[in-house]
């Protein structure tokens, strides 16, 4: 039984083979979908793409039968499909509530999920955060909503039992908190970045509550169909945001922590599977007029097959954010 992952330049359904079910789906650009799964709609402009049309799909696919449930959630609305062995959910918060109160109370309905359909492992989740630098009662809302995350993670017994999913945090300029996961009955391997401390392990500096997500996870499949999903991965080093103000250093220095993950992946399997060329994915950027400089560097390191989305990242510092997964 295995999950795969589809970048699609068109809204449908269409293009499915035969056998093949879709699990879920992120869309970035609006959209009214009418689709028998869950969707995770971002609130964000699509800037351009490699090959790719003006709205994007990533689609999530699977060859075994999947079935669709909404929970019932005063909070928001909560949608997840599952196979036998994989679980794939979309929350959308009540934008009435504070951030801290819907990141805990997202966290904990999604995490209630994974335990009673025995999918605990977490394979991978999208956070998009609505004006995530903002401060809200004195406080940066990215902390109150890292705070929120932290205490329904360790209250469900996450922490202790189980490694941290690959992850991202973006922020939106409008509409609400919306969360999207996949969880699997077994687990992934979570890979950390040698030139990174791990975000769990983060100073206070950032915030009283760290962020709780590993660099990369790597999920072996039937066939070696292994897919390797690549968190949100910016100008870092350490723990400190580098090269203030300078879109094209700050690229090539989140390229350089990719290449130290692959590298990571590379080591634990002890094979050279993973390659920056083979990576698919996301590039936020922060101000539209980088879009070109980030896309040019880039080119030059074969990362050729990503769409470029405006958001904003969860330090006001960081121009760009790049998130990305390979399968093979
Ligand atoms: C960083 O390296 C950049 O809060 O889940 C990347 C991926 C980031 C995931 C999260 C945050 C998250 O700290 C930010």
């Amino acid at each position: 039984m295995t999950i795969s992952w589809h970048e699609l330049d068109s809204r449908t359904d269409e293009h499915l083979a035969h056998g093949e079910h879709v699990l879920g789906a992120i869309v970035v650009g609006g959209a009214d979908l009418a689709l028998n799964h869950p969707v995770l709609s971002i609130d964000m402009d699509v800037l351009g793409a490699d090959g790719l049309t003006s709205a994007f799909m990533t689609q999530l696919r699977t060859n075994q039968p999947v079935t669709i449930s909404h929970i019932p959630c005063d909070d928001g609305i909560f949608t997840l499909t599952q196979t036998a062995e994989h679980l794939f959910g979309v929350l959308e918060l009540n934008p009435e509530l504070d951030i801290q109160a819907a990141s805990y109370r997202a966290y904990k309905a999604l995490l209630e999920s994974c335990l009673d359909m025995d999918k605990p492992h977490l394979l991978r989740l999208w956070n998009f955060i609505p004006r995530i630098t903002a401060l809200e009662n004195g406080e940066e809302r990215y902390r109150l909503f890292n705070t929120g995350r932290r205490e329904a993670l360790i209250e469900e017994g996450y922490l202790a039992k189980y490694g941290a999913p690959a992850a991202c945090a973006l922020g939106t300029h409008r509409g609400a908190l919306k969360i999207a996961f996949l969880a699997a009955t077994r687990p992934c391997t979570p890979i950390e970045n040698p030139r990174q401390i791990s975000a769990y392990n983060y100073p206070k500096d950032y915030g009283f509550n760290p962020p709780i997500f590993s660099r990369a996870a790597w999920f072996a499949q039937d066939g070696g169909k292994d897919i390797l999903f690549l968190s949100g991965t910016a100008s870092i080093v350490g723990h400190q945001s580098l090269h203030l103000g300078d879109v094209a250093l700050q690229t090539h220095e989140t390229v350089k922590n990719i290449q130290a993950v692959l590298q990571e992946a590379n080591r634990l399997v002890d094979r050279n599977l993973w390659d920056l060329k083979n990576l698919q994915g996301q590039v936020f950027v922060r101000n539209p007029a980088d879009m070109a400089t980030i896309q040019g560097i880039l080119k030059k390191h074969e990362l050729v097959n990503f769409t470029y989305v405006h958001a904003d990242v969860c330090r006001a510092e960081l121009l760009v954010e790049i998130e990305a997964y390979a399968q093979l």
